[in-house]
């Protein structure tokens, strides 16, 4: 079962269930899939945007989407949220928030899967996005909730990473954790339309907060903004920051060494799901690593030459690669280079 087909909204949605499935033969499917499409993927704007429950996100995607497919983009709408169920609010608030986008042929919306741990929503996530970008959508939009580590998981497979704010600073800015300033790209004081004056004064505090900190990207210095997702204002201002991002990030290389990283994470999921088959029992005592078909365009060529070796040697060496990803995600995330 491969749902190749992702030039309809239902092949697409398809190919994400197979995605998402845990089932070992549609795991397969999946990746034989994902290498099909490799090609076509790569050339779409990946945003991020994160803030805490109730700062406005989906409205705010839900406005910024139905500007961007008024101005002739495909905008694919994807939700990672770990700690939404089926029956919880997070989807069903999606569902009634992005009434726009949801009936907009130029959009695809997809909440997480339910039940999901982050972890597997994050290789789901992630592969879900090449998907989106295969089926050609040009603006791809990850909403997170800015509780746990969900943010900073989505902050690395994205281009521009973008924090929503509310106006009352001070108290606020307090909870705020400092990984989200560190990882935004640009702080937008969201639901400005409510009390503008308070809206201004939490800029500056944010503004403020930015300057201390080290940019990610030297040639960048995240902006804050005033918008709100109700009244659409700021969001046109929202877009052209992101297009002179990605214009900068594009000519000092700072975005194609992300998407690398990005890429070394997809191969990473990759190597996870050989090393959970390594633990079936049919993989036990084999002997014979090749049986495994691990999926030549996947692994790394240092595995692919391990795989001469007995079962013990290739899991030693899939380790290995999953933790030298790690290490890479790591530096990354301290703007070192490895
Ligand atoms: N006044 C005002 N209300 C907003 C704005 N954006 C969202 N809201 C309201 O805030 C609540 C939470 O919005 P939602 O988009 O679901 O937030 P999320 O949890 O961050 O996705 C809803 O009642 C929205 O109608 C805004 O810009 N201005
Ligand atoms: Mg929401």
């Amino acid at each position: 079962m491969v749902a190749a087909d992702l030039s309809s909204r239902a092949g697409l949605a398809r190919a994400i269930t197979l995605v998402e499935s845990r089932r070992a033969d549609h795991r397969d499917a999946a990746r034989r899939l994902l290498e099909t499409v490799m090609p076509d993927t790569g050339n779409a704007e990946r945003i991020g945007v994160t803030g805490p429950p109730g700062v406005g996100k989906s409205t705010f995607i839900d406005a910024f989407g139905t500007l961007l497919t008024g101005a002739g983009h495909r905008v694919a709408v994807l939700a990672v949220d770990p700690t939404s169920k089926r029956t919880g609010g997070s989807i069903l608030g999606d569902k009634t928030r992005m009434e726009r986008l949801a009936v907009d042929p130029n959009a695809f919306v997809r909440p997480s899967p339910a039940g999901a741990s982050l972890g597997g929503v994050a290789r789901t996530t992630r592969e879900t996005i090449l998907l989106c970008e295969a089926a050609g959508y040009d603006v791809i939009i990850v909403e997170t909730v800015g509780v746990g580590q969900s943010e900073t998981v989505v902050a690395d497979m994205v281009d521009f990473f973008l924090a929503l704010m509310l106006p009352n600073s001070g108290d606020e800015l307090q909870g705020i954790k400092k990984g989200v300033l560190e990882a935004a790209d640009m702080i937008a004081v969201n639901k400005s339309d409510i009390d503008p004056e308070a809206a201004r004064r939490a800029g500056r505090t944010y503004a403020n907060a930015l300057h201390i900190l080290e940019p990610i990207d030297p040639d960048w210095n995240p902006p804050t903004r005033l918008v709100s997702g109700a009244t659409g204002d700021g969001l046109d201002e929202v877009w052209s920051l992101i297009e002179q991002h990605r214009k900068i990030s594009s000519a000092n290389g700072a975005r194609e060494a992300a998407r690398r990283t990005a890429r070394s994470l997809v191969r990473f999921a990759a190597c996870r799901r050989d090393h959970d088959r390594l633990r079936q029992p049919e993989w036990r005592g084999t002997g014979n690593p090749q049986s495994a078909q691990t999926g030549a365009g996947w692994l790394p060529a240092r595995i692919h030459r391990s795989r001469s070796c007995d079962p013990a040697c290739l899991r030693r060496a899939i380790e290995r690669e999953l933790w030298l990803a790690w290490l890479h995600t790591r530096f990354r995330s301290r703007g070192m280079a490895l």
